[in-house]
C-alpha cells in the first residue's frame, strides 16, 4: 500500500512522519482494488505530497464484511461497555501523546494554522473520544411497569455496521464526532474520510491498532464520494449512515438509503448563520467574535456566522472596528506561529469561493475589503467583507464556505409585530431582525450580541437554528449537542443526544401472571 513520508521542519514536531496510507480494513493497511491511488495536495504550495489508496465499491464491501464479523464476535453485545470505554480512553491518550505530529499532518494536508490544528482539532478530537468512552458503560434502557401483571423494559442495542462519511474542513475532529458515539454504543464502523484530507484519520488508524481494538471494529476507506461514498450509502449490510457535507449530497444519501435498505440517516449539512449585533452590545467584544465567527478555519465552517446583522445606530462604529480587526488577521503559512488563516483546502474550493466574490461584485454589493488572491502560490484568499448587500443576492443566500462575510443593518427586533400592520413596506424592506435572520433555507446556528439578557434570550428563542450562541460564536463542547434545523440536516451530534443515533431500542414485554388469552 502507499505510504506517507514527510520531513517537517517548522513547528513543535520536527522530523520525519511516516505511515501507511492504504485502506484500513481488519486492522491492516491494504491496497485498493487495482492498486488505485489518489494524489494528496499541499494547499499551501499546490504540490502533490503523497498518495492514498482509493477504495472501490468492492473494497467497501470487504470493509463491511470485516465490520460485520467484528460486530458478531469481538464488539457489539459481546464486549461489556466498560471494556469498550477502556480502549477508547487509550485511543484518546495515544492521540494526545502524538498530538504534535498529528496536528502537523492536519495542517499540511488541510492548510489550517498549526495552532488551530493542535489546540482545537486534535485536542478536541481526543476530548470527544474520551467523553464518549465515559458513556460506553452508561448506555441502558428503562423499566416500564405497565401494571402488576405486565413488566416491560427497553434495551438500547447497537445497530450493527454503521457507515460514516465525513468532509475535509475538520478532518480528525469530524472523525471523532462520528466514531465516538458509534463505538461507545457498540457499533462497528466503515468510515470514509474526504478524498482531500484522509491523512490524519489514517495516521490515527495506527493508534487504533496500538490501543488494542479488535480487527474490523474501525475500518477506514479513503476514496471518492461518488464511488466509495455511494457504496456506503447504498450498501445492504450497513444499517445506518451518518454524513457531514453539502446539502445536495445529503439529499442524495437520503435517496440512496431510501432506495436500498432504508438505513437510518443523520445529516449535518451546510449553513448561512446570522450573527446579530444589538445596539447595547459590547462592541469591541462583538467585533472580535463576529470576525472569529466568519473567518475561523478560513470560513470553512458549517456554522460560520457569514451574515452579520448590525443595529443601525451602531453600524458605522461596528464596521470601523470590524474592518480594523479583519485587516489584522494574519494570512499565510499554516506553520508560522502568527498565522490565523491558511489556504482554502483545494483548487476546487478556491475557485468556488472566488466565483462567489465575483458574483457579489456583479450583483452590485460593495466589496468593502479583500476579494483578491493572497500571494502567488497556494489557495490563499484575502479575508473579504461585502456591504450594501440585499437579501436576494447569492452571496447572502448561499453557503460560500470561504473567508467572505456580508454585513447588513437592521432596525430592531420588534419591527415585525409593531410595523407589519401599519407599514407593511417597512417590514418587507427587512427591518425585522428575526425575519432577516430566519430568511434562509439553512438553520444550523446563530449568534446574538447584547448586554440585555432578556432581549438576547427572547431573540434566541425566535431564531430557527440548532444552536444559538449569546456573546460568543463557534463554541463546541463534547457534551453539548450540535445539529441543524431546516436544510442544515437532522439528528444531533455530540453530547448524550448523539447516542440515540447509534442504538436500536428493543422493548421486552413480560407477562408476570399465569394469565393467557
Ligand atoms: O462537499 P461534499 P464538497 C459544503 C460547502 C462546500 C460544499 C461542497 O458549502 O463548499 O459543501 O464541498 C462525500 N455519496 N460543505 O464538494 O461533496 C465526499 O467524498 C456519498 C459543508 O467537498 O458534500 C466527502 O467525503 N458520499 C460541510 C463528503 O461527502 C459522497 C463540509 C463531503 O463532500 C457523495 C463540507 C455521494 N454521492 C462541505 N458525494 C459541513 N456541513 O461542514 C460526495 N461524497
Amino acid at each position: 500500500p502507499p505510504t506517507f513520508k514527510h520531513n517537517f521542519t517548522a513547528g513543535p514536531f520536527q522530523g520525519t512522519s511516516t505511515f501507511s496510507t492504504g485502506l484500513f480494513i481488519n486492522n491492516e493497511f491494504q491496497d485498493g482494488e487495482g492498486q488505485k491511488t489518489i494524489d494528496v495536495f499541499n494547499p499551501s504550495t499546490e504540490k502533490v505530497i503523497a498518495q492514498i489508496a482509493e477504495a472501490s465499491a468492492a473494497d467497501v464491501d470487504r470493509a463491511v464484511q470485516a465490520a460485520q464479523k467484528a460486530f458478531e464476535t469481538s464488539w457489539g453485545l459481546t464486549v461489556p461497555g466498560n471494556e469498550r470505554g477502556k480502549l477508547m480512553m487509550k485511543l484518546a491518550d495515544l492521540i494526545e501523546r502524538d498530538i504534535d505530529e498529528i496536528a502537523a499532518i492536519e495542517s499540511l494536508d488541510n492548510g489550517k494554522a498549526f495552532s488551530v490544528s493542535k489546540n482545537f482539532d486534535v485536542t478536541q478530537a481526543a476530548a470527544v473520544i474520551r467523553y464518549y468512552a465515559g458513556w460506553a458503560d452508561k448506555v441502558h434502557g428503562n423499566v416500564i411497569e405497565v401494571n402488576e401483571q405486565q413488566l416491560a423494559y427497553t434495551r438500547h442495542e447497537p445497530i450493527g455496521v454503521v457507515g460514516q462519511i465525513i468532509p475535509w474542513n475538520f478532518p480528525l475532529y469530524m472523525f471523532s464526532w462520528k466514531v465516538g458515539p458509534a463505538l461507545a454504543t457498540g457499533n462497528t464502523i466503515v468510515l470514509k474520510p474526504s478524498e482531500f484530507t484522509s491523512l490524519s484519520a489514517l495516521r490515527v488508524c495506527a493508534l487504533i491498532v496500538e490501543a488494542g481494538f479488535p480487527p474490523g471494529v474501525v475500518n477506514v476507506v479513503p476514496g471518492y464520494g461518488k464511488i466509495a461514498g455511494k457504496a456506503i450509502s447504498t450498501h445492504m449490510g450497513i444499517e445506518k449512515v451518518a454524513f457531514t457535507g453539502s446539502t445536495v449530497v445529503g439529499q442524495e444519501i437520503m435517496r440512496d438509503a431510501a432506495s436500498t435498505n432504508l438505513k437510518k440517516v443523520t445529516l449535518e449539512l451546510g449553513g448561512k448563520s446570522p450573527s446579530i449585533v444589538f445596539d447595547d452590545a459590547d462592541i469591541e467584544q462583538a467585533v472580535r467574535w463576529a470576525a472569529y465567527g466568519v473567518f475561523f478555519n478560513h470560513g470553512q465552517t458549517c456554522c460560520a456566522g457569514s451574515r452579520i446583522f448590525v443595529q443601525e445606530s451602531i453600524y458605522d462604529k461596528f464596521l470601523e472596528g470590524f474592518t480594523k480587526r479583519v485587516k489584522s488577521l494574519q494570512v499565510g503559512d499554516p506553520f508560522h506561529p502568527e498565522t490565523f488563516q491558511g489556504p482554502q483546502v483545494s483548487q476546487l474550493q478556491y475557485d468556488r469561493v472566488m466565483g462567489y466574490i465575483e458574483h457579489g461584485k456583479k450583483e452590485g454589493a460593495t466589496l468593502h475589503l479583500g476579494g483578491e488572491r493572497h500571494g502567488t502560490e497556494g489557495y490563499f484568499i484575502q479575508p473579504t467583507i461585502f456591504t450594501d448587500v440585499t437579501a436576494d443576492m447569492k452571496i447572502c443566500r448561499e453557503e460560500i464556505f470561504g473567508p467572505v462575510g456580508v454585513v447588513k443593518t437592521f432596525k430592531d427586533e420588534h419591527g415585525r409585530q409593531i410595523w407589519i400592520v401599519i407599514f407593511a413596506i417597512f417590514f418587507i424592506s427587512g427591518a425585522d431582525i428575526i425575519h432577516q435572520a430566519n430568511d434562509t433555507f439553512y438553520g444550523l446556528a446563530a449568534a446574538i450580541f447584547s448586554s440585555n439578557i432578556s432581549r438576547a434570550l427572547k431573540t434566541a428563542h425566535e431564531l430557527k437554528a440548532g444552536t444559538v450562541w449569546i456573546n460568543c460564536v463557534n463554541q463546541l463542547h463534547a457534551s453539548v449537542p450540535f445539529g441543524g434545523f431546516k436544510q442544515s440536516g437532522f439528528g444531533r451530534e455530540l453530547g448524550e443526544y448523539a447516542l440515540d443515533n447509534y442504538t436500536n431500542i428493543k422493548t421486552v414485554n413480560v407477562n408476570l401472571s399465569r394469565d393467557s388469552p
